[in-house]
């Protein structure tokens, strides 16, 4: 069982340097997904988390919110049939029109597909914790890990996490409760990504020595 969180950056650079618009680079990010979730599969991957945006994403004009959240739906309206969908975040910044038919794409995916396929939708540590206390303000005596985890933006825990398009931080996309998320950062333009860069990837990121803070075995 391994859980993967991949931040597919680099899309307004890739329709750029290929001429096209940038509803075409993200329509070229929806397809490549696509490609990814069944690479995906084939590598034993079962729960796909997909940073859609950040929450700072959400302050871009309102044509480039539109585009990336049409690619995102797109993608979903095209594979639910094989897959479980599902997805979480700062639900707050999405308009009702995506909620809504997200929630539908999400009541009619398989449930039984044995792949879950996930968008973490405004992604910001900040707003995560401060809705999670906002919430359970007055509502609980105390928190706990396991209150936190059950209300994180992301409900399992990320053992491999893969970033393209070359920067080398986390900026907001950090899952809350996983600490020991292993990083992989690649300089490619998602929508180039490749079987072979996926592959390379897994295979250093399985490579890593995982000790969870304790001592080597
Ligand atoms: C941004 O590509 C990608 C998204 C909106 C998806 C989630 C964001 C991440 C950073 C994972 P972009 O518009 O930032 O392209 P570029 O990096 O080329 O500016
Ligand atoms: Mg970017």
């Amino acid at each position: 069982m391994t859980t993967l969180m991949l931040l597919p950056d680099g899309m307004r650079r890739w329709s750029k340097a290929n001429g096209v618009s940038l509803d075409d680079g993200y329509a070229a990010m929806a397809d490549k997904l696509i490609e990814v979730i069944a690479w995906a599969k084939e590598e034993g991957v079962t729960t796909l988390y997909i940073t859609a945006s950040s929450a700072a994403n959400h302050s871009r004009p309102e044509a480039a919110v539109t585009t990336f959240m049409e690619a995102f739906t797109d993608l979903v309206r095209r594979c639910h049939p094989d897959i479980a969908f599902d997805f979480s975040g700062s639900l707050d910044l999405v308009s009702d029109e995506y909620l809504t038919e997200l929630e539908a794409l999400r009541d009619k995916s398989n449930k039984e597909s044995g792949f879950t396929f996930h968008y973490i939708l405004g992604m910001s540590l900040t707003h995560e914790v401060i809705g999670i206390f906002n919430k359970l303000n007055g509502r609980i005596p105390a928190l706990t890990e396991d209150i936190l985890a059950a209300h994180a933006y992301v409900p399992t825990q990320v053992d491999y996490l893969i970033r393209t398009g070359g920067a080398t931080r986390m900026s907001s996309f950090f899952p809350l409760t996983s600490p020991y998320a292993e990083l992989y950062f690649s300089p490619v333009l998602f929508p180039d990504m490749t079987r072979a860069d996926l592959s390379a990837a897994l295979e250093d990121l399985r490579a890593r020595d995982r000790r969870f803070g304790g001592y080597p075995a």
